[in-house]
Formats: structure tokens, sequence, C-alpha cells
């Protein structure tokens, strides 16, 4: 294969999201989002950690803007936290919680960095939670559009990229069925009505954003984890099928094509947990079809059969495939999760897998013909500052070089890439995990315990991908 060069104006990147990097949790007249307040309940995340102060990039931003100019990056996408603009999720505005933003955008503009601006990215305000249960309603589709129409008419003048949800198969997943992100319930059923609201949410801002913006491009993020057969055996590709059907189709079909594809939605219904449908909700969902897809992308999930009988997982559902994949969880009579024995695991036991990506993009754009942004890419680590004060992060290099050549290959093969965002650029609070588990560019001195002086310094990582955007992706 003859690699194509990077498009002239591709843009090299990197990510954060508000609740991981801002703190300043109750500054400027920001109200109490679903995070704030699942932090507190003892026993939730690694060692009490919250985001209370996060790497206090609500206070350092000129700081890290400045950092992310010294590398030449091209674009970077950030969370916009709903409650410092609704402290209550609705009603009157916070104009310093637009202020704090203002100062952020203006700043990237200044050096020449395009914003690439996330609407959700899974800091829900409280009062809605408390009020209607968040997405658990359907009010939640005029409060979410109403938040974001605010934003497009205050930023579309500088803001042209626009990211509607983040993650929702990861947040449901976690929120409702796991129980281990806020609101910490689990139950199958409600899962998938929580899911119709977000998609129903995310089209009428897309439908919204149009007319504000007309010059302007929006998309959901996914995290889609492609599916593999562990083995050759027809029953074996079934279960990959079926996985790829209900983890990846049921959302991206209906952000796409705003319907619900016919397998899953068959295989549901018959178990009682298709979710409840209102006259015109199909239209809406087809009027808010996406400019491009982004592309969450951290690893790959294998599957094989698993019969009914004395089948692996009857209470235990993969609906993402994408978290700690290793350990056995499944459907019976769908399919069963197995770790890939071809491939290595990090530390925190996700698969290592660049050609994954390649495969994902190339599904993706057989499938739905979008541009992709690649929206999320990274590697969470242990990484330690030396006695040098250097982060000697060279397995980070790896990782993203590896995942980088298949990108020019996929883009080789036809594939429509917008950009690529590193998860992500300073350290961050990991929602779960604490400070110990880091994917940033630039090493945050912050910790689970103790009092840190929360200063940046540059990994290896930020040099070598300072290259790569000078040389446009020829110096890997
Ligand atoms: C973590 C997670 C996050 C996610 C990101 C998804 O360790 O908390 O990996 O950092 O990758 O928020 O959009």
């Amino acid at each position: 294969q003859t690699l194509k060069p990077f498009p002239k104006d591709f843009l090299w990147g990197a990510a954060s999201a508000a609740y991981q990097v801002e703190g300043a949790w109750d500054e400027d007249g920001k109200g109490a989002s679903n995070w704030d307040k699942f932090v507190r309940i003892p026993g939730k995340t690694f060692k009490g950690t919250t985001g209370d102060v996060a790497v206090d990039h609500y206070h350092r931003y000129k700081e890290d803007v400045r950092l992310m100019a010294e590398m030449g990056m091209k674009t970077y996408r950030f969370s916009v936290a709903w409650t410092r603009i609704f402290p209550n999720g609705r009603g009157e505005i916070n104009q310093k919680g637009l202020e704090f933003y203002d100062h952020l955008i203006n700043e990237l503009k200044v050096n020449k960095i395009e914003p690439i601006l996330t609407l959700y990215h899974w800091d829900l305000p409280q009062a809605l939670q408390d009020e209607y249960g968040g997405w658990e309603s359907r009010r939640i589709i005029e409060d979410f559009t109403n938040y974001s129409v605010e934003l497009f008419k205050h930023f579309g003048d500088r803001v042209k990229y626009w990211v509607s949800l983040n993650e929702q198969n990861i947040f449901t997943n976690h929120g409702y069925h796991l129980a281990t992100h806020p609101p910490g319930i689990k139950d199958e059923k409600l899962f998938y009505q929580v899911n119709h609201h977000a998609n129903l949410a995310n089209a009428s801002v897309i439908k919204e954003f149009h007319k504000y913006i007309p010059d302007g491009k929006i998309g959901p993020s996914f995290a889609y984890s492609p599916s593999y057969a562990a083995s050759s055996s027809p029953k074996d590709i079934m279960a990959a099928e079926n996985a790829e059907e209900l983890n990846s189709h049921w959302w991206m079909d209906t952000y796409v094509w705003g319907k619900y594809p016919e397998v899953a939605w068959n295989y549901l219904e018959e178990k009682g947990l298709a979710p409840l449908i209102e006259k015109g909700d199909f239209d809406l969902l087809k009027e808010g079809k996406p400019d491009f897809i982004g592309l969450n992308y951290y690893q790959t999930t294998t599957f094989e059969e698993n019969p009914l009988e004395g089948g692996i997982g009857s209470s235990e559902m993969n609906t993402t495939g994408k978290k700690g994949t290793s350990k056995d969880s499944g459907i019976p009579g769908l399919y069963k999760t197995i770790a890939n024995p071809n491939l290595e695991r990090t530390n925190w036991d996700w698969n290592i897998d660049p050609q994954g990506l390649r495969i994902a993009l190339r599904r993706m754009t057989n499938r739905y013909g979008l541009p992709i942004l690649i929206s999320e890419n990274g590697l969470g680590e242990y990484d330690k500052l030396d006695a040098d004060g250097v982060v000697q992060d060279d397995y980070r290099i790896e990782y993203l070089r590896s995942h980088i050549i298949a990108i020019q290959e996929a883009i080789s093969d036809g594939v429509d890439v917008m950009g690529y965002c590193v998860w992500s650029f300073t350290d961050l609070l990991s929602w779960l995990n604490g400070f110990q588990k880091r994917y940033g560019l630039v090493y945050v001195n912050q910790h689970e315990e103790g009092v840190h002086d929360l200063r940046r310094i540059k990994k290896n990582s930020y040099y070598w991908y300072k290259k790569v955007i000078e040389s446009n992706g020829t110096s890997l």
C-alpha cells in the first residue's frame, strides 16, 4: 500500500473534559453536578478522589494554552460544564460561567488553536437529576436543547466544531447498568429508555445547531470497540456479529439514520427491554443527522459463542465491550467476551490494538459514509517523574505512533479523517481511578493524597508529538 500524506488541514490535537480538569467546583456561581454529589459518597472513587480541584485548569488555563501553543497544537477539544452556565440546569444564565469559556476560547483563537467544544461530557446538573431523574425523563430533551442553543448563540461566532454527547454508550452503561457512575442504578429496561431520551436530545440539538451555525459541524463522540470473533467457527463469528449489532450499531445507526437496527430491536423487544417510543420520535431522530462521527478509540473486544444452557453472564451484560474486557462477561445465547491472546494489555488490562483503529475507521466509513473525527485515543499508565524531573513515557510514544500509522493507513484506504485528539493534553482526574492513571502529554504534579503544587511538566511524548505536528505526520 502506498501511504497517502495526512491532509494539509488535518486537525492535530488533544482533548479533555471539564470535570476531569477544571476544579473550582463551586466557584463563580457554578451549580453542583451529579459528579460533585457522587464523588462524596464513600467508596465510589479511588481513595475518595474528587474533581474539586482536579488539575486546576479553571485557574491555569492560560498556562495550559501556552503549552498547547508551544507544541504547535492545531485543535483543542474540551467540554463545557453545564452547571457553570445554568447552575440548576435551566433558568437564568450565570454570566461568569460564559465568561470563563469566553476567555478560554479567545486564548485558543489568539494562538491559532481551533476549539472543539463538547456540550456534554457526563457532568449533569444535579438539580435536574433531583427534579425529574435527568436522562430518565423526556424533559431532559428540552433542557439539554436550551442549554446547547445558548452556547450556539454565544460561541458560534468563534467555535465551528462541536461534539454533542460524549460516549453515550459509556455514561449510560456505567450509570444505569453497572451502577459505577451516577446515578448508580442497575436497571436494564431503564438503561434502554435513558438511551432513547439521550438519542432524542442528541438529535434535537443537532437539528437546532444548523440554524445558528450554518458553517459549523457537529456530531456525537462514540466509544467504538470493534468486535472480533475468537475463531473462525461460525458460532464465534455470529457471536461477534451479535455484539457489533447490540453494542455499536444500536447507537451509531440511530445517530446516522434515525432508526434502531432490526436485529437488536427484535432481540430487545422479545426480552421486554425495547424503549417506549412516542409519535414523532423517529422523525426527530432523522432530522438530527450529524455532520461527522466522533470516534473515541481505545481497544477492540473479542467474542465467542455463549450457549443458552449454562451460559456465562446471565445477570451480567456487556453493553459496550469497552472496559476491562479480559474478564468473562456476556449474554447467554448471544456472546461471551474473552481476552484476545494475540494482543498485549496495558497495566489497566486494556488491549493494545492499533490495527483495530484502522478496522474501526473502515467499518464506520463503509456503513455510514461520514467524515470521522478521532475525538479520543491514548494510553493510561502509571507515569512517574524520575529523579531528573523527566517523565520517560516512551511506551506512550510507541502507543501513539502505532495508532497514528494506523490512521494514515486508513486515510490511504479512503477514510475521511478530520483530525486526531490525543486523550489527554495534561494529566487529569480519572473518573474512578484518581490521579494514578495518567493519560497526559503534560504531567501534572497532583496526587490522591497530600498537598501538591500542580506544576506542569512536559513528558517525552510532548516533545515527540510536537514533531509529529510540525511535520504533519511525516516524522513518526
Ligand atoms: C478515565 C477514563 C476517561 C475517559 C474519558 C472518556 O480513566 O477516567 O479513561 O479519562 O477516557 O473521559 O471520554
